[in-house]
């Protein structure tokens, strides 16, 4: 195994547990003299900060939520004064304001290490050559991974996202030897490469992709057509940014890194604590960040924490992939149906069609309308209109296999599905217009 921060890596779960206790404490009492709402929250639960002696304390304390972000906008659930603040960060839902975080010079640290334990997971280290095109600015993304490459001693390569053709010529010429983008960027990048007719000309060992929700047929799809072996990672903005949680060179399940972040799943209607293995709503409880600490966020992303060790050895405990976000959630005719579970049917068909879809919903007569739009391969493209509805049709049936409700299929175009430099665009919900 990699060498770096081995023995945190693979500290014995009652350590974990031990440091835990004693971070969570050091957490609430600041939290509890510096930032007002958690003060306030607490007061109305008629919690004292030495109510909270260990983790096993954890299911008392009050949550939060993205709505408090918008509440105190920008800075009002900071914990430190602006001048320990070294960087902000932002990211602008689909409604409202935008939220802001802040880090002060340890935070910034402690965000670079959580990246670079994973690429050196990965065996990334000083030879390599990490193209980072997520968008650099204030999200997350760019400036994440760009710390975490520094820190391993490799050489970045700070493309930010778009200018696809750039790219690509900066691969071949740089010599990139990792890349960290959104996956749906990742597939992008990979069909211009072959459109370039350069794939052989790639020396790509691995990817870093996350910021959006991605199946395992999605990572074999990039894999074959990048070249190289697919990591994911996860994070939000509240918490830090990437890599919150990161696969290691297993690809199997993301380790949460437990000394900085406590994960838990709750029931996200009765806000419950479910037991390990079980599907609900993730929730995160920063224990060493300074400049933006939150207890209990509820991040609405849907998902299961696995409990059983890794075969790599590192003791903190892992997540699944998020099924998808609450929030994410349509409810077409009264049937809940999450984006994900389209995907993993669409990504069953195989060779025929690319992983290139979007949903579009609409209301007519008031009646929901659903249709699904996937690209179709060149092969396909180019047989007879008799075989393309045939799969139409076939597609169709599996959709209401697994959803129970009727989907309008089209298979379109190669191509003609607008691709993204960020986080793709699956859902058109016309309904909410
Ligand atoms: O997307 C941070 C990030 C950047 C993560 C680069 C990974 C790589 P936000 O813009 O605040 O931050 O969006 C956070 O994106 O709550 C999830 O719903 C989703 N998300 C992030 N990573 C994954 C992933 C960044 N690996 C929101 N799989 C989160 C599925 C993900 N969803």
């Amino acid at each position: 195994m990699a060498m770096w921060q081995k023995e945190i890596e693979t500290m014995p779960r009652e350590e974990i547990k031990k440091l835990q206790s004693e971070r969570l404490v050091w957490q609430v009492k600041r939290m509890y003299e510096n930032v007002e709402l958690f003060r306030r929250r607490m007061d109305e639960k008629g919690l004292k900060p030495s109510d909270i002696t260990s983790v096993d304390d954890l299911p008392k304390l009050p949550f939060s939520y993205k709505q408090d972000l918008r509440d105190w906008y920008p800075y009002g659930l900071f914990a430190v004064p602006t001048h320990d603040i070294v960087r902000v960060h932002a990211s602008s839902g689909t409604t409202g304001k935008k939220i802001v975080v802040g880090y002060t010079e340890k935070d910034i640290k402690d965000w670079d290490d959580c990246v670079a334990r994973m690429m050196t997971a990965l065996g990334l280290g000083k030879d390599d050559f990490v193209q980072v095109s997520y968008g650099y600015g204030l999200f997350t993304g760019g400036l994440g991974a760009h710390g975490g490459a520094t820190a391993i001693g490799a050489t970045v390569i700070p493309m930010s996202s778009g200018n696809t053709h750039n790219q690509i010529q900066t691969m071949v010429d740089f010599g990139s030897t990792a890349l960290c983008c959104t996956p749906s960027y990742a597939l992008y990048l990979g069909e211009s490469a072959e459109e370039l007719g350069v794939t052989d000309k790639l020396q790509l060992k691995a990817g870093i992709f996350g910021a959006e929700p991605w199946t395992e047929d999605m990572r074999h799809a990039i894999e074959d057509k990048l070249g190289l072996k697919a990591y994911d990672i996860y994070g939000l903005s509240e918490i830090m940014g990437p890599g919150v949680a990161c696969e290691c060179e297993y690809q199997a399940g993301m380790h949460v890194w437990e000394d900085m972040f406590i994960p838990e799943i709750i029931d996200p209607d009765t806000g419950e604590v479910l037991p390990y293995g079980e599907q609900g709503e993730l929730v995160f409880t920063t224990i060493t960040k300074e400049g933006f600490p939150l207890i209990r966020y509820r991040t609405r992303d849907i998902c299961q924490l696995i409990a059983e060790p890794c075969k790599c050895g590192r003791t903190h405990i892992r997540m699944k992939k998020p099924c998808g976000r609450s929030d994410d959630m349509l409810i077409i005719r009264g049937v809940n149906v999450f984006p994900s579970q389209i995907e993993e049917v669409l990504m069953s068909i195989g060779g025929d069609i690319t992983p290139n879809y979007q949903i579009v919903v609409d209301r007519v007569n008031n009646t929901d309308t659903f249709d699904v739009n996937v690209e179709m391969s060149e092969s396909l493209f180019a047989d007879d209109v008799k075989s393309i509805e045939k799969l139409e049709k076939s597609i169709t049936q599996k959709l209401r296999d697994v959803l129970g409700i009727g989907a309008n299929v089209h298979l379109v175009n190669p191509k003609s599905i607008q691709r993204s430099e960020g986080k793709a665009k699956r859902v058109i919900d016309n309904r909410k217009l």
